[in-house]
């Protein structure tokens, strides 16, 4: 491939392979030549070809594998964002065993945001929960969790690394969630989230801020979740709402 001096070559270099694995040339697995290799393969530097791998790899195309070499990656986990689940359910749905360390667990006062989410008042207590989850043992996500606590009393007594906690909820605390308001957007990993993450500081993260109601239309939860944007896309299908015309 001849690259165009009209446009920068790391950006060639970088839509190439996007070109080659959408196409399925290149395959999850299939091994990307030596930065050298290619290098002299487009005529560029050796930074060059680095600057558009270490974009692929951030945008989660390629994967790096310790010292070994730079490979296409495994598509990214897609959570159907129309459907109410939790970790757990949704990682076993697809056959991928879940993961979850406690970083925090324990009894604090609701601040302005999440007495507001849960319809509390400023200092009520709530549980707050701060989970790193994983797909298959890598990790995937920080999930701060808030339930109030007059709802589960107790909750943070359970063993959470082993029991889902929509689970508890439900089987325990007799609460049935039935719709949820979420949010997404875009941010980066701090050095602390990336450190737990295992990915570089200021790679893409997806904020998810979730408040979960039960079937009393009650708030129940309120999360601020924090997905490897290199591993996760969140799909939601929508369907066509006819609108009154105008008058
Ligand atoms: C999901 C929820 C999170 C909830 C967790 C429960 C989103 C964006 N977030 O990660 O709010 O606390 O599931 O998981 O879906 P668990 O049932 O495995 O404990």
């Amino acid at each position: 491939m001849r690259l165009r001096a009209s446009h920068p070559y790391y950006a060639q270099i970088r839509q190439y392979f996007i070109d080659r694995i959408d196409a399925g040339e290149l395959r999850p697995g299939d091994r990307i030549a030596s930065e050298r290799a290619l290098a002299e393969q487009f005529g560029v530097s050796r930074m060059t070809v680095r600057h558009a791998l270490n974009q692929l790899v951030r945008e989660g195309r390629l994967q790096r594998n310790g010292t070994q070499g730079t490979y296409v990656a495994q598509p990214k986990f897609e959570h159907n964002a129309a459907v109410l689940a939790g970790f757990t359910d949704a990682m076993r749905a697809h056959g991928i065993t879940p993961g979850a360390t406690v970083l925090r667990a324990e009894l604090i006062q609701a601040n302005q945001r999440v007495a507001r989410e849960l319809q509390l008042s400023a200092g009520d207590p709530v549980y707050y929960v701060f989970r790193l989850r994983s797909a298959n043992g890598e990790p995937r996500a920080l999930e701060h969790s808030y339930f109030p606590a007059s709802r589960c009393p107790g909750i943070e007594t359970y063993d959470l690394e082993r029991y889902s906690i929509y689970h508890l909820l439900r089987d325990v605390y007799g609460i049935q969630l039935s719709r949820a308001r979420q949010a997404l957007e875009p941010t980066i990993a701090d050095d602390e989230e990336a450190t737990l993450l295992g990915i570089d500081p200021g790679a893409p993260l997806l904020l998810i801020e979730r408040t979960a109601y039960d079937t009393g239309d009650e708030p129940v939860e309120f999360a601020r979740d924090l997905y490897r944007g290199d591993r996760t896309r969140f799909v939601a299908e929508t369907s066509l709402v006819v609108m009154e015309d105008e008058p």
